[in-house]
């Protein structure tokens, strides 16, 4: 017995020095010699045939070994996390001196570029920005601008209805007109209102069924054809150049009376004409007109107390004119080997 337990005890010793790789092994030796079912295990149940003499015996030495299995198990178990801990280490190593991943910084999209300078230059005017919703009553984006319900002008700007009553807006001038009707009766406006609006319309290199506005309105005693004149002629060199030529057309809107159209000369050949100009040297840049005498009245004005001048640009039309973009769905792809060069 005392030689069968030190066999025991030898091939246990043996195994942990010299044959356990890993933490995993060691736990499979420690279960086979020292588990319930284990070897060792085995032989301190099987005392109970031992005679009375031999059992203190044979259970000393038993626990002997055990203990020193277990000291020794003890022992590999730290040598082996020791070198587990010191691979770790080594394989999952940070270098330092790796250089950073770059994250490109992203800019303002060209159309909030142009629509902010345009901004920027009214406001150094004395302008307002006065921002309204898009999605409009009926009243305010027609009505309220002289163009009834049976108007023919509605069929141009045909929009896109949610009730009879409710549409996407298809100018921002509804935002002036609720501008007025929150002043006091003919108290001064000086404000422009940007933002986007939606017309039935057909998607190609010049139009789109949704574009950006910027209208404006100036409203005060004695404000004249001149005042509109010198704006818009001065708003045009800031956002152009100052050599550009400034040239107004007749034209008509029904909520202007009299109303005129304002070509610059060509951004692209300065007048020579080209093919972006069509030969003709200058190029249709915005609609103004001095504010209907109807429209002043709708908004609780008076026509015999003040008077105004009221404009309305493209937002796109300016941006395409002066980067020199000849498709305006590159503003709405978002393809960002477009958006880079801005
Ligand atoms: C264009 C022409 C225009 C207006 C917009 C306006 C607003 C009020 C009263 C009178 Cl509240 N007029 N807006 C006037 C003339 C032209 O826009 O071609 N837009 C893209």
């Amino acid at each position: 017995m005392r030689e069968k337990i030190e066999k025991l005890k030898q091939d246990a010793a043996k195994a942990i020095r010299e044959k356990v790789a890993n933490l995993g092994e060691l736990n499979d030796i420690r279960v086979k010699y020292l588990g319930k079912k284990g070897e060792l295990t085995a032989i301190l149940r099987g005392m109970s045939q031992l005679s009375a003499e031999d059992r203190p015996k044979i259970g000393k030495i038993v626990n002997e070994a055990r203990a020193q299995l277990e000291a020794l198990i003890q022992e590999k178990n730290e040598q082996l996390k020791a070198r587990e801990l010191a691979d770790k280490l080594s394989s999952e190593r940070i270098d330092v001196t790796l250089p950073g991943r770059q994250r490109p910084l992203g800019h303002l999209h060209p159309l909030t570029l142009t629509l902010n300078r345009i901004k920027e230059i009214f406001l150094n005017m004395g302008f307002s920005v006065e921002e309204g919703p898009e999605i409009e009553k009926d009243y305010f984006n027609f009505e309220a601008l002289n163009l009834p319900k049976d108007h023919p002008a509605r069929d141009m700007q045909d929009s896109f209805y949610i009730t009879e009553d409710i549409l996407m807006r298809t100018q921002t001038s509804p935002v002036q007109a609720r501008t007025m009707q929150s002043h006091e009766p003919n108290s001064p406006i000086r404000m422009i209102a940007p933002g986007r609006v939606y017309r039935r319309d057909d998607y190609d290199a010049t139009h789109s069924p949704m574009f950006t506005q910027v209208e404006g309105l100036v409203i005060d005693k004695g404000i004249s054809f001149a005042d509109l004149k010198g704006t818009l002629e001065t708003a045009l060199r800031q956002i152009f150049n100052d050599k550009v030529g400034v040239r107004f057309r007749p034209s008509f809107f029904p909520f202007t009376e009299p109303s005129t159209e304002v070509d610059i000369s060509c951004v692209m050949c300065h007048g020579e004409g080209c093919r972006v100009c069509k030969g003709t040297g200058w190029l249709e840049i915005l609609g103004a007109g001095m504010v209907h005498p109807h429209v002043l009245e709708m908004s609780g004005y008076d026509p015999a107390k003040v008077s105004g001048f009221a404009f309305g640009l493209g937002v796109e039309r300016i941006a395409m004119l002066s980067y020199g973009v000849d498709d305006l769905r590159l503003f709405y792809d978002n393809d960002v080997r477009f958006l880079r060069q801005f």
